[in-house]
């Protein structure tokens, strides 16, 4: 894989960078896609199962389904591109992680500036009151209840709810004096997070997409690498280091 060198010069002169990452971050460490060729949502439409309403009417199985994630990201290691990007920390003043992601595998890799913008699979809360139990929830009687006797629910953001306004504005700001935006490993069909890839580019951020495949962005960005996340970052990583040392 070749990288631009026109790239490599505007990653020299960047104080802020910024990752915008999806669920294509996390395949190469084996949890699956919601869309694309692997998606695990390529038989249940996402707006079918991540709703408030889908949770109202059948909250076990909206249940299964996340329990069921919990296990796999658990068992699940940050790969080489959230590897790379915490590296990123070392070589920039100014190193900020956009996540759609709710497996907190940035956080795990090392990265420190991170927003998540549809929430972490770790916390939950009760619909009725909306106190956190972040501890294990108990399923032996059925889905957990609060003290109040709401449902206790996971703190995930769901079609048709607002993204949580720090996390989402905090994300807007780093866009906005973004030096370089890279767009790694998402669909880009979500919004409101995909806009803040057209906040990037209107603010003057250099775009570049990363993706096994073409996507909606893929038309609007200067510079697009189709392959796999883990190994297009430590590439761009490895010819920026060695540029900037000789
Ligand atoms: C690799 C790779 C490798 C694979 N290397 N790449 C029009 C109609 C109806 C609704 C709307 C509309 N326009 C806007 C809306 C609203 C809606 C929306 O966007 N809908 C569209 C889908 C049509 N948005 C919302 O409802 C949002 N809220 C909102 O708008 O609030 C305002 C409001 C309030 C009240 C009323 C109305 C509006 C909320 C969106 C919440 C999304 N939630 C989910 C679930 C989170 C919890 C969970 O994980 O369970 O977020 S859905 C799911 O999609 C998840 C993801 O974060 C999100 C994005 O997916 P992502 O990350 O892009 O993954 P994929 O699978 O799509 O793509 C993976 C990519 O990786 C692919 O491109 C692969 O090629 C690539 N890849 N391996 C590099 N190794
Ligand atoms: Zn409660």
């Amino acid at each position: 894989m070749q990288i631009d060198n026109n790239l490599i010069e505007a990653l020299k002169d960047s104080e802020s960078i910024v990752f915008f990452t999806g669920a294509g971050i996390s395949s190469e460490s084996g949890i699956a896609t919601f869309r694309g060729k692997d998606g695990i949502w390529n038989k249940l439409r996402p707006e079918e199962l991540a709703n408030f309403n889908a949770f109202m009417r059948n909250p076990e199985m909206v249940w299964e389904w996340y329990n069921h994630r919990k296990k796999i990201i658990h068992k699940a290691q940050p790969n080489a591109a959230h590897r790379t990007i915490a590296e990123m920390q070392n070589h920039f003043k100014d190193v900020t992680v956009i996540t759609q992601n709710i497996d907190n595998l940035h956080r795990r890799a090392g990265s420190n500036k991170i927003y998540e913008l549809h929430g972490n699979i770790e916390r939950n809360f009760c619909i009725n009151c909306k106190k956190f139990y972040n501890e294990e929830l108990d399923f032996s009687d059925g889905v957990p209840k609060c003290e109040c006797g709401g449902l206790i629910r996971p703190d995930v953001v769901w079609f048709g709810e607002f993204l949580p306004e720090d996390q989402f504005l905090g994300g807007e700001r780093a866009a906005m004096k973004s030096d370089v935006f890279f767009v790694v490993g998402t669909s880009a069909v979500v919004y409101p997070a995909a806009g803040l890839v057209y906040v990037a580019k209107q603010s003057g951020a250099t775009v570049v997409e990363i993706n096994i495949e073409e996507t909606p962005l893929s038309s609007i960005a200067q510079y697009s690498y189709f392959g796999k996340a883990g190994e297009i970052l430590p590439t761009i990583l490895e010819e920026y280091k060695s540029i900037i040392n000789t």
